[in-house]
């Protein structure tokens, strides 16, 4: 039995028909047999504001996490990098918790920390100083006031300058700290940590004074390309964590 499921990063548009209708497959057959399901940032491209709710693309979206909040499943959200402006208006429409991160909690038996990942990238002075900057209320208030049209047209200028930067950045900065992560295990007190944001899947173990710790980095999702990638992490009754592909089947390694 599912316990728990943890995606991220599926970076849902209305441009990648193939990733939306696999994330929709995903919830429908497998989200639903789970009771608590965890979306820990950039399930969307981006988000402008709630008041986006009203496109169609998003109605089908909203839709379905709706679907399954009605049907039992307890939906969490933890927001990403691209999208930490999804507010109240969401949460009511697809009946979803919102948390802020870190979000600490016991599942399967395990002390588990949740958090998008981004703000664990410590070496990224760049990205910490924007990241600042826009979670300040101030800002977002400022921008949230603009007319819909316009905050998109901003959001695709700072995707640009967002991809120039990243293509002069070295692979090891844009990774998460040791010494953040580390910390964050220390505040915590827990053992197991999943996150996403890196798209760098892949599980960690280290050995700490205060016993063996885990870091589970979860997959960002394209469906739209040749080869699709995508997946999520269940965690069972038995405790037992499981990295899942978008087959639906346990990944071996
Ligand atoms: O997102 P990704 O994968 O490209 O890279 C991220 C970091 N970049 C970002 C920026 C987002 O992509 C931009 C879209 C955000 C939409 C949110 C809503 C807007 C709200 C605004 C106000 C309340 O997160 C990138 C990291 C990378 O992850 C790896 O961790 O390196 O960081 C950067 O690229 C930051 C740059 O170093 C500097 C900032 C670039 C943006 C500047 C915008 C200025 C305004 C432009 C207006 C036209
Ligand atoms: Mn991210």
């Amino acid at each position: 039995e599912t316990v728990a499921l943890f995606v991220s990063d599926v970076h849902l548009q209305e441009s990648m028909p193939k990733t939306t209708e696999t994330f929709l497959g995903f919830l429908q057959h497998h989200a639903s047999r789970a009771r608590q399901v965890y979306l820990l940032g950039d399930l969307f491209e981006y988000w402008a504001g709630d008041d986006d709710l009203e496109t169609p693309y998003l109605q089908q979206i909203t839709t379905a996490l709706r679907r399954l909040s009605d049907a039992g499943v307890a939906l969490f959200w933890v927001g990403g990098n691209r999208d930490f402006l999804v507010s109240k208006d969401f949460a009511s429409a697809t009946g979803a918790t919102l948390l802020d991160e870190p979000y600490v909690t016991n599942i399967g038996g395990h002390r588990l920390v949740l958090v998008h990942g981004d703000a664990q990238c410590t070496d990224d002075a760049g990205y910490m100083a924007f990241r600042t900057q826009v979670r300040q209320p101030q800002w977002q208030q400022q921008f949230l006031s603009m007319p819909l049209a316009q905050r998109k047209a901003i959001i695709a200028g700072m995707r640009d300058q967002s991809r120039a930067a990243n293509s002069e950045k070295s692979y090891e900065i844009m990774d998460v700290n040791a010494k953040a992560i580390d910390e964050l295990f220390d505040a915590s007190e827990a053992e197991l940590m999943i996150h996403g944001h890196t798209h760098r899947p892949a599980l960690h173990r280290y050995a700490s004074p205060k016993g063996e710790r885990q870091r589970y980095v979860l997959p960002d999702w394209d469906c739209d390309i040749e080869s699709p990638r995508g997946g999520w992490i269940a965690i069972t009754a038995d405790g037992a964590i499981h990295r899942i592909g978008l087959d639906g089947r346990e990944l071996t390694e």
